[in-house]
């Protein structure tokens, strides 16, 4: 990447992870104005999921931080919109990855979705937020030890992306962490 497109790009994060993870939440929880949004009727092809609308597209909101707008787009996350994945990534210099712990296999689930946004999470510019846990703090140890096993040490966090402190805390330390980089 160039140092213009450095820096052009610093101020777009994508928020990726499986449905119902709480992207859509996420953004809606800390965008300045209302997102843009693209949900449809969930039609059932995630059976782990019943939440009545999805994403099909993207979602889009912004928030201003120290005078910089920061772009948040949102991933759907259903894999039928995966050719999305790509187009969306483009020009995003960082990620909060989702996992839902209340999903079947959310290891799998991180897994994949690290891998299909292989070259954001090379760049080690991401944090991690779990939703739905337990709060016994053990799905932090779980996913350390994860990322350890690959060799990175990402910032994991418990969070509700309900909650707008939440998210932006994880924001926050993401892009403190892009700005030591
Ligand atoms: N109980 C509980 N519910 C949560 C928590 N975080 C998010 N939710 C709910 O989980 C759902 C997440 O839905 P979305 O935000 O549409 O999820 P998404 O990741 O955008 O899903 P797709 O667009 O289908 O990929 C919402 O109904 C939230 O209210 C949490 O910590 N606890
Ligand atoms: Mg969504």
């Amino acid at each position: 990447m160039t140092k213009k497109e450095r820096n052009s790009s610093l101020h777009k994060i994508l928020f990726i992870g499986p449905t119902g993870a709480g992207k859509t939440t996420a953004i809606t929880a800390i965008s300045d104005t209302p997102p843009i949004t693209t949900e449809a009727a969930n039609t059932g092809a995630d059976k782990q999921t019943t939440k009545s609308t999805t994403t099909v597209a993207m979602d889009y909101g912004s928030i201003e931080l120290e005078h910089d707008v920061v772009h948040l787009y949102g991933i759907p996350g259903q894999k039928r919109f995966r050719f999305m994945w790509p187009i969306l990534a483009r020009g995003a210099f960082g990620c909060v990855v989702l996992i839902d712990e209340s999903r079947d296999d959310p290891l799998q689930d991180l897994d994949d979705y690290i891998k299909a946004f292989d070259d954001l999470i090379r760049r080690q510019s991401f944090v991690v937020g779990v939703v739905k846990t337990p709060k016994d703090g053990m799905a932090i140890e779980k996913y350390s030890a994860f990322f350890a096993n690959l060799g990175m040490f990402p910032p994991i966090f418990e969070a509700d992306v309900r909650e707008k402190a939440d998210v932006l805390m994880m924001l926050e330390i993401l892009l403190i962490n892009q700005e030591i980089n």
